[in-house]
């Protein structure tokens, strides 16, 4: 019999990237989203099961962070062997405006969830999204014995749920770790996040829809990897024999501006042309550079990234060209095919499991 997995934030960039990567290894996946009067679960589409299938593998269940009715009932029905908390107000410049939700759902989520594991099925392991914004204006390369110095109440909450993980793992034994990922971007990345600001105000352009695309600070520099590959990492992280802090990047930064020239190059234009700078995209604070120190991942999960910036960028451009009907150059395509193609195969693996109890997520 399979593992039983819950995976909050199942909806986002990652939770859907994890979902297929855990569905492919043969888990039950019980995913939490939100009540939305629109639908929410495009990123999982593709995946959806009907539940009166006698062969479904995916659940889906409404929760919200900001309340526990619902986390105490799933995690006592179902005594899951590990559950993945990926669920968050994820956007930094949006903390600002709303820094007390973003500390109720960040920050205090974490708490309701490690409560009810304590309380109910204290055998579950405990994936902890943390993030290398927590580093906020540490000096790079971080590593997991840097001094958080978090710079946006985003950063605070998730310093604060941090150190909530490691408090039960010390406190009452419970297997929680945190993952300190750096940033990932993929396809599926949020609209908002600026790489994929980037890549898709390119197809906009391309397309004939827009002339520019206004942008904030463009010397900020970030380490970027690629989405799937990170949540691998979470997996592994969860198949040790015992909890941890584990930093996840690709040990090489970027600034914003190196992506959006590769970016644009890529796609055959001069950036210089089509790139304005806005104040309403600039911080309050800004965090100037976050590069990872990937030594403990190397060592202890055996973890390596395949695709870098430019790979990245080539994957990220191809996709936003072709869903807006536009020929794309097709590197990125093919750099999946060479460098991935054990993800591939394991995402052709889930669909050909799917195919029998196939229907819309958007029915649920
Ligand atoms: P994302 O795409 O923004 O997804 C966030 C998920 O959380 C969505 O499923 C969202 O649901 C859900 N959510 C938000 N508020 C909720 C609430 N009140 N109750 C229940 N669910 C709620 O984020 P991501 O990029 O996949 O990141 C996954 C996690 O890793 C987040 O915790 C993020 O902070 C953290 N992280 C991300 C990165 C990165 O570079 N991507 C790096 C480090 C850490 P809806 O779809 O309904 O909005
Ligand atoms: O900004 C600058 C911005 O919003 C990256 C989240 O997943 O990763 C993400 O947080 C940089 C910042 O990501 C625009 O000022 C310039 O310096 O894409 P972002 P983020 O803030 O790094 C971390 C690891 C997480 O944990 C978070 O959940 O780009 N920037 N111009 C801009 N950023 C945005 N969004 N939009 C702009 O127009």
């Amino acid at each position: 019999m399979g593992k039983r997995a819950i995976v909050t934030g199942i909806t986002g960039q990652d939770g859907s990237y994890l979902a297929e990567l855990l569905l492919s290894k043969g888990y039950e996946v019980h995913g939490v989203i939100r009540r939305a009067s629109t639908f929410n679960t495009q990123r999982i589409d593709h995946i959806y099961q009907d539940p009166n299938n006698p062969e479904a593998r995916l659940f889906l269940h409404h929760g919200d962070l900001c309340s526990t009715e619902w986390i105490l009932n799933l995690i006592y029905n179902l005594l899951p062997d590990e559950l993945y908390h990926l669920a968050a107000q994820s956007h930094v410049r949006v903390s600002f405006d709303m820094p007390e939700y973003t500390g109720d759902v960040t920050g205090l989520g974490t708490t309701r969830l490690l409560e009810a594991i304590r309380r109910g099925s204290p055998k579950t392991r405990f994936y902890q999204a943390s993030s290398s914004e927590m580093f906020g204006s540490a000096i790079p390369p971080q590593s997991e014995t840097t001094a958080f110095q978090p710079r946006s109440p985003y950063a605070a909450a998730k310093v604060y749920a941090y150190w909530m993980a490691r408090n039960y793992r010390e406190a009452y034994g419970l297997f929680a770790s945190n993952g300190i990922l750096f940033n990932h971007e993929s396809p599926r990345r949020g609209e908002t996040f600026v790489t994929r600001k980037i890549t898709r105000g390119i197809a906009a352009i391309l397309a004939g829809q827009q002339g520019k695309i206004f942008l904030g600070n463009l010397e900020a520099s970030r380490d970027w990897g690629y989405a799937p590959e990170y949540v691998e990492a979470m997996w592994r992280m969860l198949q040790l024999d015992s909890g941890d802090d584990i930093v996840v990047g690709t040990g090489e930064a970027h600034t914003v501006k190196e992506f959006a020239q590769e970016a644009f190059a890529y796609a055959g234009l001069d950036w210089h042309n089509h790139v304005a700078v806005s104040e309403r995209y600039i911080r309050p604070l800004e965090v100037d550079c976050l590069i990872a120190d990937t030594r403990k991942a190397r060592e202890k999960l055996g973890w390596e990234p395949q695709i870098g910036l430019r790979e990245l960028v080539a994957i990220m451009v191809d996709a936003d060209l072709e869903s807006a009907g536009l020929q794309a150059p097709g590197r990125g395509r093919a750099i999946l095919e060479e460098k991935l193609g054990h993800w591939n195969r394991w995402h052709n693996s889930v669909r050909k499991v799917m195919h029998a109890v196939q229907g819309s997520a958007s029915q649920h």
